[in-house]
């Protein structure tokens, strides 16, 4: 039986991980940072909560990344834990690098220590890009200018992924997701801040929906489809990096117009700007090219934004009436 350590296991990349991997057949272990509550509520949903067995550590404390590491015996570690909220990465820059960016270092040399035969995966993002206008298709040879703190040090850990791969040989892949989404989303990222807003809109619970830009352009695809492609990168017979998109962009605005029609309403009606949404530097246009995950990987995308916008309308129209009875 295979064996796999995931960090960020409460997060909604790694509830969906641990599903597919634990139907793999993979013993799955969490890393997971103690917490006064626990925040296991996406593993819940997926059923697997009591599949995953827990490790208890912290990415800036490199001991407790030593000693996962020796207990779980990984044969792949997926690194997917981070302060993931570029909006945060503002106010939180030297927590943002040490947790994104020192964490990531110290997982790789938690496997250079104890396990250099393990296969790495790091969570590596299209916030690396900063979408800059000369640019306005991302692919693995794309120059990066990241703009928030976040990519930033999210940059830092892919370099030292490859930095490991060359130095020391470790079976190191990134893979560089762009925007991916599920009813799983935090309620922080814009398209669930949107389904949620349009479930309780439709319930009566809520008149007005506030955002900042909504004519930034995102590569929007679903995190269920996305953590196979993190598998099948650790799969495949060299280590490389991967572009993992969709390959249509599709405004903030365009996306809540879905969301909104989904259920017979019009956004227009009830969406209104708020600058304190606006960020220091924004990523105006992100596009990924995932044909050499296609052809090297046998990846794709399989949902399309309705699919996904309506799936996770769907979810938040339940809650919303769990709540309200
Ligand atoms: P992003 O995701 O920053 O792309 O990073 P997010 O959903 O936060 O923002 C997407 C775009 O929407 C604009 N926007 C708003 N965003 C939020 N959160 N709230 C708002 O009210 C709002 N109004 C407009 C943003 O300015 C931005 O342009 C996500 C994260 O998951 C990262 O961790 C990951 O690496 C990348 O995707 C790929």
């Amino acid at each position: 039986m295979k064996s796999a350590l995931v960090t960020g296991v409460l997060g909604q990349d790694g509830a969906y991980l641990s599903k597919l991997l634990l139907e793999k057949g993979y013993k799955v272990y969490g890393f997971v940072a103690r917490r006064s509550t626990p925040v296991d509520w996406r593993l819940q949903e997926l059923g697997i909560d009591k599949d995953v067995e827990r490790i208890e550590g912290d990415m800036t404390d490199l001991s407790s990344l030593v000693r996962a590491l020796k207990e779980s015996n990984a044969d792949e570690v997926y690194n997917l834990a981070a302060q993931s909220f570029v909006g945060t990465s503002w106010n939180q820059p030297i927590l943002t690098a040490y947790s994104t960016g020192i964490g990531a270092l110290n997982a790789l040399e938690a496997v250079r220590l104890v396990k250099p035969e393990a296969k790495y995966y790091q969570a590596s993002t299209s916030e690396m890009f900063g979408g800059m206008p000369e640019h306005p298709l991302q692919s693995e040879e794309t120059p990066f200018h990241p703009r928030s703190p976040y990519g930033v040090s999210k940059l830092f850990a892919h370099w030292m992924t490859r930095n490991y791969r060359e130095s020391f040989g470790i079976f190191g892949c990134c893979g560089i997701l762009f925007n991916h989404e599920s009813p799983l989303r935090g309620i922080e990222f814009v398209t669930r801040k949107v389904t949620d807003a349009v479930a309780r809109i439709k319930l009566g619970q809520q008149d007005k929906l506030y955002l900042g830009n909504i004519d930034a352009k995102r590569d929007w695809g679903f995190a269920g489809d996305y953590v196979e492609a993190m598998w099948k990168m650790l799969q495949h017979d060299t280590p490389d990096d991967y572009v993992v998109a969709t390959g249509r962009t599709t405004t903030v605005r365009d996306m809540c117009k879905i969301a909104f029609d989904y259920v017979g309403l019009n956004y227009e009606d009830y969406v209104e700007i708020d600058p304190k949404f606006y960020r220091p530097a924004e990523v105006d246009l992100l596009l990924g090219d995932p044909k050499k995950a296609e052809n090297v990987l046998g990846w794709k995308a399989k949902t399309t934004l309705e699919e996904l916008m309506h799936m996770m309308v769907d979810a938040d129209l339940r809650r919303v009436k769990q709540e309200m009875k």
